[in-house]
């Protein structure tokens, strides 16, 4: 209800009378003017007079789930869910879509994340201001095909940061986002499926968006924010769409097509033609990456001239 209030101050243009904006809600003049308490607390700058009305003069940066909703395809709609805090939107996303709910497609967002995750279930720090989000999708497609959808997902989000905000973002093999060599952006995919065939892939996307390096709770990271490299706030509830509509509209390319994606990723990749040190289970590879193979799959050199191909593992890149 508080989002609907925020929206309904915000498309007005003139103050707006308590009574009309309950009979248009709905609610009690007494529940509006709780909500409107709370939305205070949130921060919004809500002017209130008897005789005039409320107008909003200032809303903090919070996504507003209507809003989000109203750019997204129809695939999404009444499937959109916004949190204060939640303790990983991919576990959530996993257990709703798993009780058979957010279909065809949800998404699940929240302003913070208690005990958000990365791959290998490493933390994932999720303090106020970032994206952390999670996408429910269903394609028709083999568990084998959907090991594309990382790198499907690094491009858009890639994509969207050079359109939104004109940052050189960069993919680190397979699904790191950096900019100027910092990791501003990471993708955590966890699926479920029955008989080889997906149910339902999750998309849990992390970029760190409207906040300031020193906020991340994990010191000595190699990490940067959208703030703290171009000195604006990015516009949230715009880059989340984009990204959802990008991926929604994308996904028959996990099927057939996936050359052109491995295209567009070669295109940002900052991985190929450079030193890399592969770390799989234990095991370093030290080489040059020349290529993904048609999977996606990291083609290095190694010192003895022999050709690897690593479907999973951790790169660094060398200077
Ligand atoms: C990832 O893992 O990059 C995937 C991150 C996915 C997070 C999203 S947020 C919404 C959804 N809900 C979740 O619970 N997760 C997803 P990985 O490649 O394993 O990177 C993890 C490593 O990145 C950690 O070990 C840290 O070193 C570093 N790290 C942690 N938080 C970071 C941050 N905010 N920015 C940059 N690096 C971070």
């Amino acid at each position: 209800m508080k989002q609907q209030i925020l929206k309904a101050l915000k498309d007005a243009q003139a103050p707006v009378s308590g009574q009309r904006l309950a009979d248009e809600l709905g609610i009690s003049r007494s529940a509006l003017w709780k909500h409107i308490n709370k939305l205070r607390k949130l921060g919004c700058r809500i002017d209130g007079s008897p005789k005039i009305g409320y107008r909003l003069l200032s809303v903090p940066d919070i996504i507003i789930v209507e809003e989000l909703a109203a750019l997204l395809p129809s695939a999404f709609q009444g499937n959109v869910i916004g949190l204060e805090a939640v303790e990983s939107t991919n576990d959530l996303a996993k257990e709703m879509a798993s009780a058979g709910k957010l279909k065809p497609a949800g998404l699940i967002v929240t302003e913070r994340q208690t005990g958000g995750r990365g791959r290998f279930g490493r933390p994932w720090s999720s303090p106020p201001g970032g994206l952390w989000f999670s996408l429910v999708v269903r394609p028709e497609i083999s568990v084998g095909a959907a090991a594309r959808m990382p790198l499907l997902a690094s491009v858009v989000i890639a994509a969207a940061l050079k359109n939104l905000t004109g940052v050189d973002a960069r993919i680190k093999w397979p699904n790191d986002i950096l900019i100027c060599e910092k990791k501003v952006a990471g993708i955590l995919t966890e699926l479920a499926a029955e008989l080889g065939q997906v149910d339902y892939l999750v998309v849990g996307i992390g970029l760190n968006a409207n906040f300031s390096t020193e906020l991340l709770d994990a010191p000595g990271l190699n990490a940067t924010t959208l703030l703290d490299e171009t000195d604006r706030t990015v516009d949230r509830t715009a880059l989340t769409a984009q990204i959802a509509t990008d991926i929604w509209n994308a996904l028959p390319s996990l099927a057939t097509g996936f050359e052109m994606v491995l295209e567009r990723w070669r295109d940002f990749s900052t991985t190929l033609g450079r030193t890399v040190t592969v770390d799989v289970a234990g095991e370093k590879v030290t080489g040059r990456a020349v290529d993904l193979d048609t999977e996606g799959g990291l083609v290095v050199i190694d010192a003895n001239n022999k050709r690897r191909v690593f479907r999973a593992g951790e790169v660094t890149l060398q200077k």
